[in-house]
């Protein structure tokens, strides 16, 4: 067909965005509220809620840090129209933190916690994805406070704010809740290959009454 191979270099590049995303130059910081200060000796990292044997499960900073390391290249989409491509994430996949402190048979979702308050719920099938994964490193390096130092969440196939950053834990549910930006006007579900970008697209059953 004989496209200039500039444009379809372009178009290459176009085709691994999800709708209406543009590709971001370096990586920009996008939170709500402070950065928060890491005190290692005050860090745990607690999977709590509906967990199989009832118990609570702590990790302490040295703890979390000696679990085995994996890494995943994946992109990540922000709701306000930026997509960062092909970065290299490295720390603990969410399906170790599955293993090593199961669900209850009945959870269906989790909310991810993070300090301040900060949260973001999933289907449990969202989680269990072997794609997401716990970063402590980017591209090999150890995150930057701004970036979530110590540990943050990526999930591969979600908008951004699907992962929160300075994660504190995981509460294992029975029953769907909404998160910070859930309750805000955001997606219950959030996949930017179908721009489920407002609560106001959601469909009955993508989540609870608002
Ligand atoms: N704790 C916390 N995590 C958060 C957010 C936030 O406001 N608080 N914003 C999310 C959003 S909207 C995006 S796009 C990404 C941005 O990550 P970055 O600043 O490392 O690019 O972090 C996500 N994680
Ligand atoms: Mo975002």
């Amino acid at each position: 067909m004989g496209h200039p191979s500039g444009r379809e270099s372009r178009e290459a590049v176009q085709s691994e965005l999800p709708p209406g995303q543009r590709l971001q130059k370096g990586w920009p910081v996008t939170h709500y509220g402070p950065v928060p200060k890491f005190r290692p000796e005050r860090w745990e990292f607690r999977v709590f809620g509906a967990t199989a044997d009832g118990d609570k499960h702590c990790w302490t900073h040295e703890e979390f840090s000696a679990l085995p390391y994996a890494t995943v290249v994946a992109d990540l989409h922000c709701v306000t129209k930026f997509s960062m491509l092909g970065a290299e994430w490295g720390g603990v996949p969410a399906t170790t933190v599955l293993e090593l402190a199961p669900p209850a048979p009945d959870v269906t979702h989790v909310m991810v916690w993070a300090e301040y308050g900060f949260s973001s719920n999933l289907r449990l099938s969202d989680f269990m994805s072997d794609r997401t994964i716990f970063a402590t490193h980017k591209d090999g390096e150890l995150l930057t406070a701004e970036h979530g130092f110590p540990l943050r969440l990526i999930v591969p196939h979600l908008y951004a704010w699907k992962g929160p950053k300075w994660v504190r834990g995981v509460e294992y549910m029975t029953a769907d809740r909404r998160g910070f930006w859930e309750e805000r006007g955001y997606h219950n579900i959030g996949d930017p290959w179908r721009e489920q970008r407002y609560s106001y697209q959601e469909e009955p059953g993508d989540g609870p009454e608002l």
